[in-house]
């Protein structure tokens, strides 16, 4: 091997051997740079003869290509090395499974209110909401309450501050219903034109002291107000039966009035059902109270009891979300158990 020769072969075992661009500038210095070997040599051709000068300067000149090229091929090595290195640190693993994204939903109860407003909705019932705080006048007084009942006792109800308490039925709502709808009409009503009847379902919390199997001190009531010239109990047993019907989704489903007292109302009637199949088919499940409005309470309203009439009914949404979906205790609708709720969706 000529000196030329051996000079490319020990070019490329130098670059070969640096491990970074760094190294590799180093390593061409020592070859290609303003004193390197191949510089030197070209600065030596010039001791030569012209004729000389060509057939050493083209051996030099070869010599000089080949270290270039191995130079630039190292070069494009190392940036390739350089980019798979990123590329490896940095990769994607696109056959992970995406992180599915959990999609909320409507608990049971709230599912039974949507469905008992839609179908009085279809029946032409307002729905009236208003506050969980209440006055004595409102959640007692004004529903013929007397002040020795037992649900006006500490231990049945939650006092707050001010004589204020959370409401223990949505009752309270109907009245103050029915006082704006008879505020609106009172020159028509005191005109002798009567007024639209008061057509309205009052959902919402109601808070008792109670807490079992089937009472929980926070839970749900729906109460129905119907009140115009013309309504009787009659109606009151359509509409109730049209109701559990398209509740339950079972048009043999039958319905029973049995005698009962509330202070509100006069008579009063404890609503039961009967389904004819399925797991509850032959019992009688008490599903809600109604009555015909106590004169009391009419008047209470701001109307006149001789000329206006009214029934009303109160029911749990909490116990027909059980009864709908076969579910044995209250105690899970508030818990808050995921798994639990989850079944609904
Ligand atoms: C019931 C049972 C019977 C009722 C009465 C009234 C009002 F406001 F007209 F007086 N609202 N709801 C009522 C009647 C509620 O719940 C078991």
């Amino acid at each position: 091997m000529n000196e030329l020769d051996s000079l490319v072969a020990s070019a490329q075992t130098l670059f070969a051997q640096s491990a970074t661009p760094a190294e590799l500038e180093n390593a061409k210095a020592q070859f290609l740079g303003k004193s390197g070997r191949i510089t030197e040599l070209m600065k030596g051709l010039a001791a030569l003869s012209v004729e000389d000068k060509k057939t050493r300067g083209a051996v030099i000149n070869q010599a000089k290509q080949a270290i270039e090229a191995a130079l630039n091929q190292r070069r494009q090595d190392l940036a390739d090395a350089e980019l798979q290195a990123q590329l490896k640190a940095e990769a994607l693993d696109v056959t992970l499974p995406g992180r599915a994204r959990a999609n909320g939903g409507l608990h049971p109860v709230s599912l039974t209110l949507e469905r008992i407003e839609a179908i009085f909705g279809s029946m032409g019932f307002e729905v009236a909401d208003g506050p969980e705080i209440e006055t004595d006048w409102f959640n007692f007084t004004a529903l013929n309450t007397p002040e020795d009942h037992p649900a006006r006792s500490m231990h049945d109800t939650f006092y707050v501050e001010g004589g204020h308490l959370l409401r223990t039925h949505t009752s309270p709502m109907q009245i103050r219903h029915a006082v704006q709808h008879v505020k609106r009409y009172r020159q028509q009503i005191d005109a002798g034109q009567g007024m639209p009847e008061i057509r309205v379902i009052a959902p919402g919390r109601t808070y008792r002291v109670d807490s079992d199997a089937t009472h929980s001190p926070m839970f749900h009531q729906c109460e129905g107000l119907w009140i115009g010239e013309n309504v009787s109990f009659k109606d009151l047993k359509v509409v109730f039966t049209d109701f559990c019907r398209t509740f339950f989704e079972s048009d043999d489903l039958v319905l029973r009035f049995r005698p009962s007292f509330f202070p509100f109302t006069e008579p009063s009637a404890e609503i039961d059902i009967q389904f004819a199949s399925g797991p509850l088919a032959g019992r009688w499940l008490e599903v809600a109270g109604s009555g015909q409005v106590h004169p009391n309470v009419v008047r209470n309203m701001g109307l006149d009891p001789e000329r206006f009439i009214g029934f009303a009914f109160g029911m749990g949404p909490d116990r027909l979300t059980m009864l709908r979906y076969g579910v044995n205790d209250l105690r899970l609708f508030f818990d808050g158990d995921i798994r639990f709720l989850r079944q609904f969706q």
